[in-house]
């Protein structure tokens, strides 16, 4: 299996990588307001790359629960000046956006993969965009839209639906010029999901290796975390280890993470001990 996004290739099996998020937000729910300004914001996308993180996810809209969409100029404003600091230090660069313009002017500007998390989407707008550029597009499941996700999340069988998700979508982007090597996907962990949702999804994570993608999981701080084991978004880490830990011996090979140093370091001991297994 392989990941292409322009120019940057990623040949499986390889190690887990971890995307360092960069949420250059007011409103993120751990983060937000601490990388509004562009040079805090490139300095943090420079202690995660030094920290061990393979890509870097930057986002300028919020997508909490109940978080109120950006116009499409101040998304622009907040991503692109970080996108083009970051494009000559060698490190790949993701936007995370649900609007085909503002991806459009991050892949100018240096990006070489887009983050789609309103991958449900009618119009192709997006994928003719991805297909043209040959960059890399992680579809990613939601049900509803961050406004009304949290209200009334259901599912007969989350596993079995988010599964036949990937199938049809996988499909549809194709039909619009993708090439299936471009394409990981991703659950959505939290997003239209109760707690019990994102735990079967975690539990299932091998279901997924049927669709022959590469994974992205996200489970960083999120609030099923503190709500099975108590304590607010800085007391998380713990919680979010185990989800990282959980993906990448399920088959996981992206962990989307805010803890870069402690994912990275705990992926790393894993892999030590999983190359002296004995058959
Ligand atoms: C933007 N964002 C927040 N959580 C996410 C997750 O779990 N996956 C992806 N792809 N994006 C996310």
């Amino acid at each position: 299996m392989i990941f292409r996004a322009c120019h940057w290739k990623v040949q499986f099996p390889h190690a887990p990588m971890v995307m360092g998020i960069l949420n250059v937000t007011p409103d993120s729910f751990s983060d937000g307001g601490q990388f509004l300004d562009p040079k805090q914001a490139f300095e943090h996308a420079l202690q995660m790359r030094d920290e061990g993180a393979g890509i870097i996810d930057v986002g300028g809209e919020s997508t909490r629960p109940g978080a109120e969409p950006v116009a499409e100029s101040v998304e622009l404003k907040r991503v692109i000046p970080v996108i083009e600091a970051l494009r000559e230090q060698k490190v790949p660069i993701c936007i995370d956006t649900q609007k085909p313009a503002v991806a459009r002017e991050a892949l100018a500007a240096g990006a070489i993969i887009v983050n789609d998390i309103a991958a449900a989407r009618e119009d192709r707008e997006m994928w003719e965009l991805v297909a043209e550029k040959g960059a890399g597009y992680i579809l990613m499941h939601m049900q509803g839209s961050p406004q009304d996700m949290a209200k009334h999340p259901t599912y007969e069988n989350v596993v079995t639906e988010v599964s036949e998700f990937f199938a049809s979508r996988l499909r549809d982007i194709a039909a619009a010029g993708v090439s299936p090597d471009q394409v990981m996907i991703d659950p959505g962990i939290g997003f239209g999901k109760n707690s019990e949702h994102n735990l079967q999804l975690l539990a299932n994570l091998g279901h997924f290796t049927i669709h022959q993608r590469p994974m992205l999981v996200g489970a960083s701080r999120k609030s099923f975390i503190g709500k099975l084991l108590g304590g607010d978004v800085t007391a998380r880490l713990p919680g979010s280890l185990a989800c990282a830990v959980w993906a990448a011996l399920n088959g996981v090979q992206f962990i989307r993470a805010h803890d870069v140093a402690a994912t990275v370091q705990m992926l790393r001991m894993i892999g030590e001990i999983q190359q002296r297994r004995q058959a």
